[in-house]
Formats: C-alpha cells, structure tokens, sequence
C-alpha cells in the first residue's frame, strides 16, 4: 500500500490519541524506514503545522486527523500551504468524517488511503487503526502480529479501552505528560519496532503511577455539598484530569468544583482556581456561572472561576440543577 512513496521523503501529521499513536507506529512499520519526519497536533492546531519546515517535496500522510469542523478554513487553509510548500497529499487515515474531507479536498483524487466516516452505520471503521487494518488486509500483502496488535490498541483505545498491550503503555506514557508531543514522536518510533518499552517509557510510566497516587489523595479530600456537587483540592497535585474527573463522575457527582493551580494567563503565573466540571451534557455550566460570574472562564462542561466567586457559582450551579 505504500509502495508509491518510493524513495521520496515521507512526512506524517498525526493527532496525539492513543488512535493515532498506535496507528502511526504501525504506519512507520509498514513504511519500514527511520528517516520518516513525524509531527503531532490537533485537528484545531494545524494552523500551527508549517509545512515550509518538512524536507522537499514529502509525501503526507495524515493519521487520525480531522477537519476543523468549528474552522474548516484553518483545514483547508493548512492543506494549501502544505501543496505551496511542494508536498503531495497521499493518504488520510481517518475515521471522523469523509464528507468533512470531501468538502475541504472537492475529491480524494491522489489518495492512496481515504478517510472514512465511523457514523455511517455498525460496520463503519470507529478508529484509524481500523481504517488502516482493512487498508492493509485488503491490499492482500498480510499484517504481522505486532501490527495487528498496534491497530487493534488504536482501536480499542478510541472507545476508551487501555487494556491493551500497546494501548497501556501508550497512555499512561503520554498522561503522565499530555502536552508534550515529543513524547509521541519517541513512542511511535519506539513501537513500530519494539514489542516492549523502554527505560525511557518506563520511567514515563512510573510519573503516571505517581499521578494515580495523587488521585487517591484527591478523592479522600472530597466533600459532599449535596444535589450532585462534591468538592476536592487538587492543588499542589499532579493530576490526569479526565481519568480523574471520570472517577468522581463513576462515584456519583453530577457537578465536580476542584480546587487547583492553573496558569492565569493575565498575571502570567499558576494561581489558585476553581474548576467546575460536569457529565451532564444537557447542563451548559458556562451560561449559568457566566451570570454570577462575569469573568468566569471555560466551555459547556468545564468552568474556571477565581477563588472569590466560588461560593456565587455553587449557589448557581446548585439552582440550576434542582431546577
Ligand atoms: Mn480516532
């Protein structure tokens, strides 16, 4: 399947999931080369991909990589920078949404994989590392067992499953420190050649153990502020904040207020900050602290408010959810 990149330069954009983690690792197997340029990033963050930087002429393949679909301009606009750069689009090795893709591109004229959509229906591939698998298998050439492996942990990590061999590894390797992409880059490589990690992975796994340490000491200061709500302080923790929060969730709180440090952008230093969450997806705790709290921070289910504010949001958040 990727005998047409030849001996040109190969260049990959990859988004950081253990999706795209795992499916690229089985990429570069597939490759079976060590000069491939890799880079990670976001579906929101390609207008931060500066194609000008890769070697000439790459062929690209993009892995789990969606189209902005707040911003399909950012998409498109990254699509064409990379083509003025003198790169050739060649594959796009993702499940989220072809006709988001068919949009950005007009046709996948040129693709030797094309994206797919998960919500076509049962059968539809719900990750890359299926999208890739059924590539591969269909191009008769066989997979081997550590990429079969690679591609079912892609798989399974999609629907939040890390109880894979590589899934495992991958994640808690990349939770312990989930802004840094370099770490990706070092797993992919690593994993498209090795069965098991490394001292470096290693090492890596222990600070998530740390981290899953912390998070014992972060529930046993929870207390209950009754309809839903429970408060913890996280502050001076190291923390994984969505496994974190997916525990008090499981535990019974609808709405989680976590005190915590978090960078204040306007002071230019980490300051004490309470963090509203929430599971239920019909409550937009935005637009109801936003009234309290003018200066309130966040999206629909995650809300930042100084310390000060915090007992008007409680009591706002408390009103609205017996409501
Ligand atoms: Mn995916």
């Amino acid at each position: 399947m990727f005998e047409i990149l030849g001996n040109k330069s190969v260049h990959i954009v990859s988004v950081g999931s253990v999706d795209g983690v795992c499916t690229t690792a089985a990429v570069l197997r597939t490759i079976g080369r060590d000069d491939v340029g890799l880079e990670f990033c976001q579906a929101f963050t390609v207008d931060r991909v500066n194609p000008a930087a890769w070697k000439s002429g790459c062929q690209v393949i993009f892995v789990d990589l969606a189209v902005n679909n707040r911003d399909p301009q950012m998409t498109a606009g990254f699509i064409a920078r990379l083509k003025e750069a003198g790169h050739t689009l060649v594959a796009i090795i993702d499940e989220h949404s072809r006709e988001d893709w068919e949009k950005v591109l007009g046709s996948f004229e040129g693709l030797t994989i094309e994206p797919q959509s998960q919500m076509v229906g049962d059968n539809a591939p719900k990750s890359s590392g299926e999208v890739l698998r059924r590539v591969l298998m269909a191009g008769g050439a066989g997979l081997d067992h550590h990429s079969v492996e690679l591609l079912q942990a892609a798989d399974a990590g999609d629907r939040m499953d890390f109880t894979t061999h590589f899934g495992g590894l991958v994640n808690q390797a990349i939770k312990s420190k989930i802004q840094d992409d370099t770490r990706r880059v070092y797993l992919a490589k690593h994993f498209a050649t090795n069965y098991e990690p490394d001292e470096q992975i290693r090492q890596w796994i222990a600070e998530y153990e740390v981290i899953m340490a912390n998070h014992d000491k972060v529930v046993a200061s929870k207390i209950d502020l009754g309809d839903g709500i429970i408060r913890v302080i996280a502050t001076g923790f190291a923390v994984d904040m969505t496994t974190l929060m997916g525990r008090l969730y499981k535990d019974g709180a609808t709405v989680v207020a976590l005190e915590g440090e978090a960078f204040n952008k306007s002071l230019g230093k980490k300051t004490i900050q309470i963090a509203f969450g929430t599971n239920d997806k019909g409550l937009d705790l935005l637009a109801v602290v936003k009234v309290v709290v003018p200066t309130a921070s966040g999206f629909a289910q995650k809300v930042n408010v100084d310390p000060e504010h915090e007992q008007v949001a409680i009591d706002a958040i408390r009103k609205a959810l017996r409501s």
